[in-house]
C-alpha cells in the first residue's frame, strides 16, 4: 500500500493506523500548493479529488476519505482491535464518532486555515469548535479513549485533528480532559513514529 500524505494533515490519522496495525506501506508526500508529489508526479492524476489522504491498495485501487480508509485498514487487521467488528452495534458507535470528528471537528477547523477568512467568521468557527470540545470533554471524562479502554481508529483521527489546536494557538486549558487525552495519544509509539516520519517532531 502507499499513503499519499501532507505533514500533519488529516492523512496523519491513516498514517498512525498503518503503524498501529503494523502494515507494510510506502509514504509519498504531496505538496498541496503545487499539486506535485515528492517524486514529481501530478497528484490529481492519482487522486482527482486533489486532497489527502489517498491510499493506493495492494491491488492498485485508490481509496479516499479518511473515515473509509481508517475502517478499511482496521478491517484488514481485525486482531489489532482498531475497530469493533462490522455489523456490531459497537461498530456503529465507532462510525458515529468518525462522522462527528470528520464533519464537526475536522471541518470545523476549515475557516481557520484560510488567512483571508474574515475575523467574524474566524471567531464563529472558534466558538463552534469550543462547543464540540465541550461535548468531547464530557464524553471522554473518566475514559482513556473514545470507545473506552481500547485505542481505535477514531482516536487516531481525533488526536490528529486535536493536534491542530497547537498550530492555531487554541489553548486547551479550558478542556483539561482533552489536553490529557492528546498527551496520552501523542505518547503512543505508533503516533510518535508517524509524527517523526512526517517531520513533525525531532
Ligand atoms: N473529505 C476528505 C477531506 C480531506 C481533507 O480535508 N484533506 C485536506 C488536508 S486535512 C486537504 O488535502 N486539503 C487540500 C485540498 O482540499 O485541496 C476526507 O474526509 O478525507
Amino acid at each position: 500500500m502507499k499513503l499519499y500524505y501532507y505533514p500533519g494533515a488529516c492523512s496523519l490519522a491513516a498514517h498512525i493506523v498503518l503503524r498501529e496495525g503494523g502494515f507494510a506501506f510506502d509514504l509519498e508526500r504531496v505538496d498541496l500548493a503545487t499539486g506535485k508529489t515528492e517524486t514529481g508526479a501530478d497528484f490529481r492524476a492519482i487522486n482527482a479529488k486533489g486532497y489527502v489522504p489517498a491510499l493506493i491498495l495492494d491491488d492498485g485501487q485508490l481509496l479516499t476519505e479518511d473515515q473509509v480508509i481508517l475502517q478499511y485498514l482496521a478491517d484488514q487487521k481485525p486482531d489489532a482491535g482498531l475497530a469493533p467488528p462490522a455489523g456490531s452495534m459497537e461498530r456503529y458507535r465507532l462510525m458515529e464518532w468518525l462522522a462527528f470528528i470528520a464533519t464537526e471537528v475536522h471541518k470545523g477547523f476549515g475557516p481557520l486555515w484560510n488567512p483571508a477568512t474574515p475575523e467574524v467568521t474566524r471567531q464563529g468557527a472558534l466558538a463552534l469548535l469550543a462547543k464540540r470540545f465541550d461535548f468531547l470533554a464530557t464524553a471522554l471524562a473518566g475514559k482513556d479513549w473514545l470507545m473506552g479502554d481500547r485505542f481505535t481508529v477514531a482516536d487516531a483521527y481525533l488526536c490528529t485533528v486535536l493536534g491542530w489546536t497547537a498550530f492555531h494557538k487554541i489553548d486547551l486549558a479550558p478542556w483539561p480532559v482533552l489536553a490529557a487525552y492528546l498527551g496520552r495519544a501523542s505518547a503512543r509509539p505508533a503516533v510518535q513514529t508517524a509524527m517523526k516520519a512526517e517531520g513533525l517532531v525531532g
